[in-house]
C-alpha cells in the first residue's frame, strides 16, 4: 500500500513529468538540446569566465550506496562541495542490479529541484527517460563512475580512458600467467556500462598475437554482490579446472575472488587482477594470493563530478567537445568528445607500493 507520503511523491514527479512533456510540447520545432540523439546533450552557451555559483545543491546516485567505493566517491563529492560552499546529499539504492531504484531516485532528485546531479549509472539506456526530464527541467546532469547514452547527460566524469582501463587489465594479468592458459573475467552487473566497456577493450587487446596462447573462456557476473561474486569465483574454478586467472574490474568482485581463492588450494596459483581499492586488498598482496591489480582515486573522481556539476551550473561549460575549465587544486579539465572528461591514469598497486595508499 502507498503512504500518504509516497503518494506525494508519486503525484508531484507525475506532475512534473507532465510539465517536462508540456514544455515539450510547446517547443515545437525546437527540440530541447536533451533529446538530441548522438553527442552529450549540451546546455545552452558557456561562458568561462561566469562567476561560480554558490548554494548549488548537487545530489548524488552511486550505482549502490553500501558499496565502500561509491563511499570514498561520494565522500570526495561531499568534501569539496562543502568547501566551495555547495549543499551535498546523496540517494540511491543498495543492489547494483536495481535500475527501477534508480530510475526512482532521479526522479526524486529532480522534484526536489537539485541544481545538478551526478549518476553513476547501473544501465545505459534504463535512467533516460527520467534523466532527459530532470535536464527540461534545468537540472544539470553528469554522469561519473558509469555512464549513460551521451544524449541522456551533460557529461561524463571518467575515472581514466576506458581502452587504457581494458588493455593494462589484461597487460597485467597476461604478464602474470606468463602469457599463456585460459582466463576469466568475473564482472559487475551484466548491463553495467563501465565494466561492459572495458570488457569490450579487454577482447581487442587479447587479439593481440603474443596472446595466441590466452584463451578468454567466460564471462561471469558477481553484480557487485559479495556473496554472488564468492560463489561466481568458486563455479569458475569448478567449470574450468585449467583456470590460470582471473580478471575482476569491479572492486566487490575482486575482493570476493581474492578470499575465495585466499582460502583454497588455488591460492597463489590461480592468478587475480583487475580492480580493486588497496585497502580491501592488502591483505589478498601480502598473502601472496594478489601480485598486482589497478584503480584510480575514488574520492578524486568524487570531486572531479562535484567539479563539473559545479562549473555546468555556473554556465562556465556546457558539456561541449572543446571546452576547458578550472577544477581548483585538481587543475584544468578539457571536455573531450561526447562530453567525456578523464580523471587521469590508474595506479598499479604491488606488494611494494601498497602500503602508501589508504583508500
Ligand atoms: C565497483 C563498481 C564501480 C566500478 C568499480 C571499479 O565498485 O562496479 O562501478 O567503477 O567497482
Amino acid at each position: 500500500m502507498l503512504t500518504t507520503r509516497t503518494r506525494r511523491l508519486t503525484i508531484a514527479v507525475t506532475v512534473t513529468a507532465a510539465l517536462a512533456l508540456g514544455a515539450t510540447a510547446c517547443g515545437g520545432t525546437t527540440k530541447s538540446d536533451a533529446q538530441k540523439e548522438g553527442g552529450a546533450a549540451t546546455a545552452g552557451k558557456a561562458d568561462p569566465n561566469a562567476a561560480m555559483k554558490r548554494g548549488l545543491t548537487v545530489g548524488y546516485l552511486p550505482k549502490q550506496v553500501n558499496n565502500p567505493y561509491f563511499t570514498s566517491a561520494d565522500n570526495g563529492g561531499k568534501k569539496v562541495l562543502e568547501e566551495l560552499g555547495e549543499k551535498y546529499k546523496e540517494v540511491g539504492p543498495s543492489s547494483g542490479t536495481d535500475t527501477s531504484g534508480q530510475v526512482s531516485y532521479v526522479n526524486t532528485l529532480t522534484q526536489q529541484q537539485v541544481n545538478a546531479m551526478a549518476v553513476s549509472a547501473q544501465d545505459p539506456g534504463a535512467l533516460c527517460t527520467a534523466l532527459k526530464q530532470a535536464m527540461q527541467n534545468g537540472i544539470k546532469v553528469v554522469t561519473y563512475d558509469s555512464d549513460t547514452k551521451p544524449e541522456c547527460r551533460n557529461a561524463f566524469v571518467s575515472q581514466a580512458s576506458a581502452e587504457d582501463l581494458g588493455r593494462t587489465q589484461v597487460q597485467l594479468l597476461a604478464k602474470q600467467i606468463g602469457y599463456k592458459g585460459e582466463i576469466a573475467i568475473l564482472s559487475a552487473a551484466q548491463t553495467a556500462t563501465n565494466q561492459n566497456t572495458w570488457i569490450g577493450y579487454m577482447k581487442e587487446e587479447l587479439k593481440d598475437p603474443k596472446y595466441k596462447d590466452v584463451k578468454l573462456v567466460k564471462v561471469a557476473y558477481g553484480n557487485d554482490d559479495a556473496q554472488q561474486s564468492f560463489q561466481q569465483t568458486q563455479g569458475l574454478l569448478q567449470e574450468y579446472p585449467n583456470l590460470k586467472g582471473i580478471i575482476s574490474p569491479t572492486t566487490v568482485g575482486i575482493k570476493a575472488a581474492a578470499q575465495y581463492l585466499s582460502g583454497s588450494k588455488y591460492k597463489g596459483k590461480v592468478k587475480l587482477s583487475g580492480l580493486g581499492t588497496p585497502n580491501d586488498m592488502r591483505k589478498y598482496v601480502k598473502n601472496g594470493t594478489v601480485d598486482a591489480f589497478e584503480l584510480w582515486d575514488p574520492a578524486k573522481l568524487g570531486e572531479l563530478a562535484a567539479r563539473t556539476a559545479v562549473a555546468l551550473s555556473s554556465g562556465q561549460i556546457s558539456g561541449k567537445e572543446g571546452e576547458t575549465f578550472k577544477a581548483g587544486a585538481m587543475g584544468s579539465y578539457t571536455i573531450g568528445k561526447d562530453g567525456v572528461i578523464n580523471l587521469g591514469k590508474p595506479t598499479v598497486f604491488n606488494a611494494r607500493n601498497i602500503d602508501q595508499f589508504n583508500f
